[in-house]
């Protein structure tokens, strides 16, 4: 172990720059394995008393180095370079040599297929050239790109094209320019041969934005949506914040290799291609929404990001939490507000959570950081997002509005703190937010407990609130925050009106007392799941049925029917039980029934919650039991209302695909009909049939999930036939690979060494990589927790090959094998031999040492 790699940093220790750069000229002579990147800044020393100027880099030849034009020694530090007692103004001449073609951690400058592109958030551009690679250093940027002119056409950088020509042996150049200052997080720059689909916006004052999106050749077809998205969110975030865009072009680029979803670049958007490309051969229901989501997520962070930046690394969830809630808003204008919601309750439920209670807990402003890579996290991007949605939840829509408003007048331009936007909110609002400031401060995921009493007498209904952080791996004490509850009392009768209130608990324990609550109420608590928390409260099914039934909140209504549920699968899990309860029969009676009035809402309620939502519900879980309880209460679903599922999936058929709101409801509806009659005898021929006649990717798959979930033998057969018809296409291709390890079956394990031999494998593919070893850690359960300990043995081999290629993609696939504390000892000790043997591991990268050192 190298001793940078147990060295975190805090946030404590933040000390402004003692430089600044005003300007920068980026010069790339872009070769595959020698590209020269000539860097020319305009320095100037803003803390006198800092004599010397370091600078960061990584993997850079360093050709030459000039201060005001005299070449200048340099000495090596762990970080990079220092130059010594430096002038107080100065030209910094730096000339590198890079090698694009053999970066495979997608980091810095690279090649994906035959394009160059960058990644340089959080700190990849130290791998272009030396710099001051932090984000509060913010500076204007001159790029020119030259390369070979037939392999790469087009040669793009952020900002404005301003001039652009041809050059010797073939090769041509471009010039961009960008007006606004930038920390070096947002520079991009792309070349190589695309197709390009063009449009215009224009903005609310009347100015003309061309918009430009660059796919792969042959794709031009499938960019139509994510185009039509763009438009869309430029559109809302000018209507709901008053933000137009700035510069005269917009351009994505889609490309097949890249770590995450999109980065938002100034001006460049960089995408993964699955989140660009879609048509309805192709892609499903769920795609298209994520198309439009991290479109509109990416072109919100120009101003919550971009225009207003981050200070320093742990200040990440100001831009993230920020956008992901900005992007949710748009989305639930877009789609269906309930839905988009209960999918975010279960990202938080499922992953959120899970994160809090193992070893990689963590504040939303994390307080220390040894690997940043790491902490683009689902708690400071989704838990960042709820900590918003509660301001936004406590000072009404107006209220948020002018807290934005504050904080971008007052910010734009500048590189911030979480406090500085809270503050904002606060002066915009004339409101005291100390208490609530602790969200940005302390882990974990408080417990609300809940004890409740209705008094006939005298019609008052009593609730007292006790909230409890459970210790966290990374902080032992925890203080009482200020969560908003928001609640919905019903008569448990279903006669008369219901009530629905915020309340704001802010003391470790607070009573609340309703009056005139004349009927037996039934009380929904945390509706619209308005804190990240969990709720402790011992209802009866009786009053969850009446929550179901009316409750106006349909977050709450679903949630009181997953409870039910869980409750359910825990106690046939719990007595090995070969009776059944009666209540989700007759609920799943109910729904049945109702289906068609609202098949969006009750395809969700009819979905049994997943394993790892159930898991969260208990500190203590027996994998086998629960997945048994699980399958065998799905299974009586499925066979007690086999004629309901079968008719109603026939009821559901739609015309022609198109991704339209009403038909989007029908096919997830129908998609879970089938999960179920997969699971009853007379099936076959109605997935058979489904397959054959489908003319969508979304009901294409829902057939091939069905009978991968029920491991039946059509599963292999229509696979083939899937196969055939898709083998060039990576995409779609992806999904057959997550289809085949994430199946639950004895030999998965060499299913899994055969998908690796598959000649359209690639370790080098993240997206493929994550298809194969990233469904089978997180999603197949049985295998990966096999309990001789074969599945973990399974991952932690590839990860120490995988650690060597692409170390961020590699602690993402960590996850689930940290978050053990829940399992038996046999398993977590199957697991921790697992770790250790990762952490002995001469040259594991800090990614992956921070997380094993802290899982042990
Ligand atoms: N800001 C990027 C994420 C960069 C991740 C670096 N490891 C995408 C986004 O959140 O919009
Ligand atoms: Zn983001």
């Amino acid at each position: 172990m190298s001793s940078n790699q147990s060295r975190a940093m805090k946030l404590a220790d933040y000390q402004a720059p003692g430089f600044s750069v005003s300007d920068i000229y980026l010069e790339f002579d872009l070769q595959d394995e020698q590209t020269r990147v000539t860097a020319i800044s305009q320095v100037q020393r803003v803390d006198s008393a800092i004599r010397d100027l370091e600078l960061d880099g990584k993997k850079l030849i360093l050709e030459g180095l000039w201060i005001n034009g005299t070449q200048t020694e340099v000495s090596l530090t762990e970080q990079g370079i220092r130059l010594t007692e430096v002038p107080d103004q100065f030209e910094l001449r730096i000339e590198t040599l890079i090698d694009p073609v053999n970066n495979h951690a997608l980091e810095g400058l690279y090649k994906s297929g035959g394009a160059f592109c960058t990644q340089c958030e959080a700190q990849g551009f130290r791998r272009i050239t030396y710099f001051l690679d932090r984000p509060d250093v913010m500076a204007r940027y001159r790029v020119k790109v030259i390369a070979d002119k037939q392999d790469c056409p087009y040669l793009l950088a952020n900002g404005n094209l301003i001039d652009s020509g041809d050059a010797e042996q073939g090769r041509h150049w471009a010039l961009w320019e960008d007006p606004f200052p930038k920390p070096c997080y947002l520079f991009a720059l792309v070349a190589g041969d695309f197709d390009k689909l063009e449009d215009q916006f224009t903005t609310h004052s009347g100015r003309q934005v061309e918009l430009q999106l660059f796919v792969d050749k042959g794709n031009v077809s499938r960019g139509q949506h994510a185009l039509d998205s763009l438009k869309k969110a430029m559109a809302w975030d000018e209507q709901k914040y008053g933000l137009e865009y700035d510069l005269d072009i917009y351009m994505i680029v889609a490309v097949d290799f890249f770590n995450m979803g999109a980065m938002e670049n100034k001006g460049l958007n960089i995408f993964n291609s699955k989140y660009v490309l879609a048509d309805a051969a192709s892609a499903t229901d769920q795609d298209y929404f994520n198309i439009e989501s991290v479109i509109a997520h990416e072109y919100f962070h120009n101003w919550t990001g971009n225009r207003v930046t981050c200070r320093d690394w742990f200040q990440l969830s100001l831009k993230e939490g920020l956008t992901v809630f900005r992007d949710q808003q748009f989305s639930a204008d877009m789609a269906s507000a309930a839905i988009v919601r209960i999918n975010q309750v279960r990202v938080m439920r499922e992953h959120q959570f899970a994160e809090d209670s193992g070893p990689m807990a963590h504040p939303i402003r994390p307080a220390e950081v040894m690997e940043m890579n790491n902490f683009y996290s689902v708690t400071v991007y989704d838990k960042g997002a709820e900590v918003i949605r509660m301001l936004h939840t406590l000072l009404g829509e107006q209220g948020f509005r002018k807290g934005m408003d504050c904080y971008i007048s007052r910010h734009d331009g500048q590189a911030v703190t979480c406090d500085d936007f809270v503050q904002a909110m606060e002066d915009a609002n004339q409101r005291d937010l100390s208490l609530f400031r602790g969200w940005y401060s302390q882990s974990g995921t408080p417990v609300i407990s809940v004890d409740c009493e209705w008094d006939e007498s005298t019609q008052q209904l009593r609730l007292d609130l006790t909230q409890k952080t459970p210790p966290t791996a990374d902080q032992a004490e925890k203080q009482p925050l200020h969560i908003p509850v928001a609640i919905e009392v019903v008569p448990v009768s279903g006669q008369g009106e219901g009530r629905s209130e915020v309340l704001s608990l802010t003391g470790q324990q607070q009573r609340f007392t309703f009056e005139n609550i004349s009927a037996e109420p039934a009380v929904a608590l945390l509706t619209g799941f308005s804190a990240p928390v969990k709720v402790d409260y011992q209802s009866t099914p009786g009053h969850q049925l009446a929550v179901i039934l009316y409750a106006s909140d349909p977050v709450a209504r679903w949630d009181a029917c997953q409870q039910l549920v869980s409750d359910a699968i825990f106690t046939i899990a719990q007595n090995d039980a070969r009776t059944v309860p009666d209540f989700p029969i007759e609920l799943f009676a109910g729904l049945l029934e109702q289906a068609q009035t609202e098949p969006a809402l009750i395809a969700e309620m009819l979905e049994l919650p997943s394993f790892e939502t159930l898991a969260q519900q208990r500190d203590r879980i027996d994998v086998d039991a629960l997945l048994g309880a699980r399958k065998q209460l799905k299974t009586l679903l499925a066979e007690k209302f086999s004629a309901q599922w079968q008719r109603l999936f026939i009821q559901l058929s739609n015309p022609q695909y198109d991704y339209q709101q009403q038909q989007v409801e029908r096919r997830r509806l129908s998609g879970v009909c089938l999960s179920y009659l997969a699971c009853t005898e007379a099936s076959l021929d109605i997935l058979r049939q489904a397959y054959k006649h489908s003319d969508n990717m979304t009901d294409t798959l829902a057939v091939l999930k069905a009978c991968q979930a029920e491991n039946l033998p059509l599963f292999d057969e229509l696979m083939q036939d899937f196969e055939q018809r898709w083998h060039d296409d990576p995409l779609v291709m992806d999904k057959w690979f997550a289809l085949h390890a994430g199946r639950q079956h004895p030999g998965c394990l060499s299913t899994l060494q055969l998908l690796m031999s598959h000649g359209r494998y690639s370790i080098n593919n993240p997206n493929r990589v994550r298809s194969v070893m990233g469904t089978f850690a997180f999603y197949n359960t049985e295998g990966f927790h096999r309990r001789d300990g074969s599945g973990y043995r399974f991952l932690t081999d590839y990860l120490l090959e995988l650690d060597a290629v692409n170390p961020q993609v590699a602690a993402r696939l960590i996850t689930p094998m940290i978050q053990y504390a829940k399992l038996d000892e046999n398993r977590q000790q199957k697991i921790r031999l697992q770790l250790l043997r990762l952490f002995e591991h001469k040259s594991l990268s800090r990614d992956l040492y921070e997380k094993v050192q802290k899982a042990l």
